[in-house]
């Protein structure tokens, strides 16, 4: 008996379960420049963070201009009232509203205009507390010039923090610490070429109170992933254990020639991200609502159990959960957008790298002139379109109006790959694969994927068939 007790006991300790120590704080940050969601989508936002086991949601839209150029104008009447809705609804599910405020941009640190803009400030805080709200965070993000400095002083921003804390205290007793985002926000950026660490980081550490959450967004603005020995070392920096700003599944800075900001659909599972430690983690999501809710799912897996989160097992899993019978064809779509990358950006799985391989390994030997079987990859470009136009006939026009072009963009790929099979078979240059691809890319404004395979397939052949 006592054998089976303990063997139970330990049966315990090592389950699954036992494994499983959530992030404290876990949620969306509503934190990216373009269209921020509509009051019904955020409504909507609190009822599936309940459903995923999500704790927090921070309200900081770039282009809310209240929340940062005209930080110090208050709400109009009709807006707190939204909000007060909003804030309701995130407290009937269990999520934590956190109010941020962005007043870098001309916020003054000395003098009487210091003392000034204190006054607005907790003004505009007055205005969020009596509508429910008890956690403030205050965002110094993204205060650079054209050429990437800035003039911020880390001292003067903490005493700031510091002195509004402790001013919160006394006229509320009830509101939780502050949470910020430096002006130096990612790691490198913290540190100079030999690894010290750089004044006004330097300065914005050690002044700062340590019960102030310090959010921070990895090595980079938009990264591949945090290691844990990366984590720690960020720890190290800000002598605390720090939150995480994650950007994904955000796709703002994705900007097209066209202007248009959210071309890529970043569809992809949250990976690489560290296990220990975590105080905080908030996914900055797109502009697009319903689409995001792939990569919140499967972050929320993450945070929920970090330990034991498998990337690819959650995106399957969520995308069965959300998509039901168009599930697969979702899959087949998705699998072709969650990898964002630019000059300074990196991030998410690589883009269906079945197909990439396949169709490489068909350019270099029909080049050099073995025979290639084609049977997988046309099956794959059968599947692609039938995909597109499963998806383009049954997804709600609120889910189609968040990626229609790049369904379209998706079905024109298809068909291009289908005769960029043909030509490759016949080893001749099919002159409607041409027009495809210039039809493709008039739309390339608006809608990109599968950059580095389906759409390179395209290329690939036709520059190889131009050759021969
Ligand atoms: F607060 C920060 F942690 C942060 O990530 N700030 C912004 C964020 O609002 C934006 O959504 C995100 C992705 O574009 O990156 C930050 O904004 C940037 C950063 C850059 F380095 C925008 C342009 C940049 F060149």
């Amino acid at each position: 008996m006592k054998k089976f007790l303990a063997a139970i006991f330990i049966l315990l300790l090592f389950s699954s379960t036992s494994f499983a120590h959530p992030i404290p704080l876990r949620g969306v940050v509503e934190g990216f420049y373009g269209t921020p969601w509509t009051n019904e989508q955020r409504a909507d936002l609190m009822s599936f963070c309940r459903q995923y086991n999500l704790n927090a949601y921070i309200y900081a839209p770039k282009d809310d201009p209240y929340h940062r150029e005209k930080w110090r104008t208050p709400y109009p009447s009709e807006k707190i009232s939204e909000l007060k809705n909003l804030v309701d609804a995130a407290k009937s599910n269990g999520v934590r509203f956190i109010f941020a405020i962005s007043p870098g941009l001309d916020l003054n640190y000395t003098g009487k205009k210091a003392d000034e803009d204190l006054k607005f400030l907790l003004r505009k805080i007055d205005a969020v507390y009596n509508i429910g709200v008890r956690n403030f965070a205050i965002f110094f993000d993204d205060l650079k010039d054209d050429k990437g400095n800035h003039h911020e002083d880390g001292k003067k921003q903490a005493k700031f923090l510091n002195n509004l804390q402790k001013k919160l205290g006394n006229i509320y007793g009830d509101v939780e610490p502050l949470m910020t985002v430096p002006t130096e926000y990612y790691r490198l950026d913290m540190i100079n070429g030999r690894g010290k660490v750089k004044p006004y980081t330097e300065d914005f550490a050690v002044t700062l109170n340590k019960n102030i959450v310090v959010l921070y967004t990895g090595d980079g603005v938009v990264c591949e992933g945090i290691s844990e020995q990366d984590f720690q070392a960020a720890c190290k920096i800000f002598n605390r254990d720090l939150g995480i700003w994650w950007n994904y599944p955000v796709n703002d800075y994705s900007i097209t020639e066209g202007g248009n900001r959210n071309a890529k659909l970043a569809l992809g599972a949250i990976e690489n991200l560290p296990t220990q430690n975590v105080q905080a983690i908030f996914f900055n999501p797109m502009s697009q609502y319903q689409l995001s809710k792939i990569s919140l799912a499967t972050g929320a897996e993450y945070a929920n159990a970090p330990e034991i989160y498998n990337a690819e097992i959650s995106w399957d899993k969520n995308i069965e959960r959300q998509y039901g019978r168009v599930a697969d064809a979702m899959k087949i779509f998705a699998l072709h957008s969650r990898h964002m990358e630019n000059s300074w950006a990196k991030v998410g799985a690589a883009d269906a790298p079945d197909f990439e391989n396949l169709a490489q390994l068909a350019i270099s030997l029909t080049g050099r002139n073995y025979s290639y079987d084609f049977s997988e990859l046309s099956k794959m470009v059968e599947d692609m379109e039938s995909a597109a136009d499963i998806l383009l006939k049954n997804l709600t026009p609120e889910y189609l109006k968040e990626c229609k072009p790049q369904l379209e963009q998706f079905k024109r790929i298809a068909q291009a790959d289908k005769l960029a099979i043909k030509s490759l078979q016949n080893k001749k240059l099919d002159p409607k694969l041409k027009n495809l691809r210039e039809e493709i890319a008039k739309y390339e404004n608006s809608a990109i994927l599968s950059e580095k395979a389906a759409l390179k397939f395209i290329d690939d052949t036709i520059n190889l068939l131009e050759k021969i």
